[in-house]
C-alpha cells in the first residue's frame, strides 16, 4: 500500500482502489460514495436526534412486527434516496422492507445489488449507545432489467464488498472490497470521511467475549461449556462486554480482539441475527481482517440464503476464539 502523505478522504481513497481494477468503470466507487453520502445524513440526524422530534417509536413495524423506531424510517429512506437514482443498481433488500425494494421505473439499472440494515440496534437510540448501518453489494445474477428475488439468494463468499457505519462518539465508515479492510472517520467540520484505520487486521485471540447471558439457560450445553472455559482459561482473564448493539460489539471486537456470539436457544433456534444483511457483511469484512465467523457447523460465507430475512446464529471475531467454538460445537470439547 502506498505510504499517503497528508490527508486522505474516502473519495480519493475509493478512486486509488479503484485503479488497482483496470476493467473499472467507477460503477462500485459511485455506490460505495452514494452510501457514505447517506451515512452523513444519518450521523447528522443520529448526533441530533435528542434536540429534534425523532427520538422515539414511529407509528409503525417493520417486516418482522418489530416496533420501528422514527430513525429506523428516516436511515431507510436516506439509504433507497442515496442509492436509486444512480443508474448502478438493479434491485436494494433492507431489513426495514418485505420485499425487495425496485428501483424506480424513470432510474437505468445497473448490474449491483445492494443488501442494508439502515439503522442496526435502533432499540438503543434513545438511551444514547453506538448503533449502525451495516451494508454489502454484490453483482446481480439475472441478466438485466429489474432485479428479482433470486438475485439475493447469494452466499456472502459472493460479496463484491460489505461495509458499516458505526454512529458512536465519532462516526466511522469501515469497508471491505475483498482488498483488506480500512476504516474511515467523520470530520463534521469539512464533512468529509478521513482515513483513519488503514489496513485493519482483527488480533489473532483476545481477551473479550460478547454475548447476551442471560439467554444462558436457553443455551445448548456446548454453548454455556464454551463460555464457562472462556471464563475459566487459564492462558488469559477474559472479560465480558455486550452492549446489545451489534456494530458496536462487533467494532470493539475487531479492533480489540476476541469474539461475538448471538446463537441460536431453544427459544430461538436460528437467533436473532439477519444472515443477508447483517451476518453475511460482517462475516466478509472479518475475514478480511484475518477473523473467521460461523454458525457453528458452517461458515456464514458458505451459506446461501433462502429468504431475504432469514436469521442465522453468529459467532464472529478472532480466529483463536471462533476455532475454539467449532471444537466446542463439533464436541472435540
Ligand atoms: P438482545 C439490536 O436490537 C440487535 O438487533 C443487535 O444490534 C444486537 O446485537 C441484538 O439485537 C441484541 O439482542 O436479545 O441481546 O437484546
Amino acid at each position: 500500500m502506498a505510504i499517503r502523505k497528508g490527508v486522505t478522504n474516502l473519495s480519493r481513497f475509493l478512486l486509488e482502489e479503484q485503479r488497482n481494477f483496470p476493467e473499472a468503470t467507477g460503477d462500485f466507487t459511485l455506490i460505495l460514495e452514494q452510501i457514505a453520502f447517506a451515512a452523513k445524513i444519518i450521523s447528522r440526524e443520529v448526533n441530533k436526534a435528542g434536540i429534534v422530534n425523532i427520538l422515539g417509536k414511529a407509528d409503525s413495524s417493520n417486516i418482522h412486527g418489530e416496533q420501528q423506531q422514527k430513525l429506523d424510517v428516516f436511515a431507510n429512506e436516506k439509504m433507497i434516496q442515496a442509492l436509486d437514482h444512480t443508474g448502478k443498481i438493479c434491485a436494494m433488500a433492507s431489513e426495514e422492507v418485505d420485499d425487495i425494494i425496485n428501483i424506480p421505473s424513470k432510474y437505468p439499472k445497473g448490474k449491483y445489488l445492494v443488501v442494508f440494515d439502515p439503522l442496526d440496534g435502533s432499540s438503543n437510540i434513545d438511551v444514547n449507545i453506538s448503533i449502525g448501518t451495516i451494508f454489502g453489494i454484490y453483482k446481480r445474477v439475472s441478466s438485466e432489467g429489474d432485479g428479482c428475488r433470486q438475485d439475493f439468494m447469494q452466499p456472502g463468499r459472493n460479496l463484491v464488498a460489505a461495509g458499516y457505519v458505526i454512529y458512536g462518539s465519532s462516526t466511522m465508515f469501515v469497508y471491505t472490497t475483498g482488498r483488506g479492510v480500512n476504516g474511515f472517520t467523520l470530520d463534521p467540520s469539512v464533512g468529509e470521511f478521513l482515513l483513519s484505520h488503514e489496513n485493519m487486521t482483527t488480533p489473532e485471540f483476545g481477551s473479550i467475549y460478547s454475548i447476551n447471558e442471560a439467554n444462558y439457560h436457553k443455551w445448548d450445553e456446548r454453548i454455556r461449556n464454551y463460555v464457562d472455559h472462556l471464563k475459566n482459561i487459564k492462558e488469559r482473564q477474559y472479560t465480558s462486554r455486550y452492549i446489545g448493539s451489534l456494530v458496536a460489539d462487533f467494532h470493539r471486537n475487531l479492533l480489540k480482539g476476541g469474539v461475538f456470539l448471538y446463537p441460536g436457544d431453544s427459544k430461538n433456534p436460528r437467533g436473532k441475527l439477519r444472515l443477508l444483511y447483517e451476518a453475511s457483511p460482517l462475516a466478509f469484512i472479518v475475514e478480511q481482517a484475518g477473523g473467521l465467523a460461523v454458525d457453528g457447523d458452517n461458515n456464514i460465507l458458505d451459506i446461501i440464503p433462502e429468504n431475504l430475512h432469514q436469521k442465522t446464529p453468529l459467532i464472529i471475531g478472532s480466529k483463536f476464539e471462533v476455532e475454539l467454538f467449532k471444537k466446542y460445537w463439533s464436541k472435540e470439547l
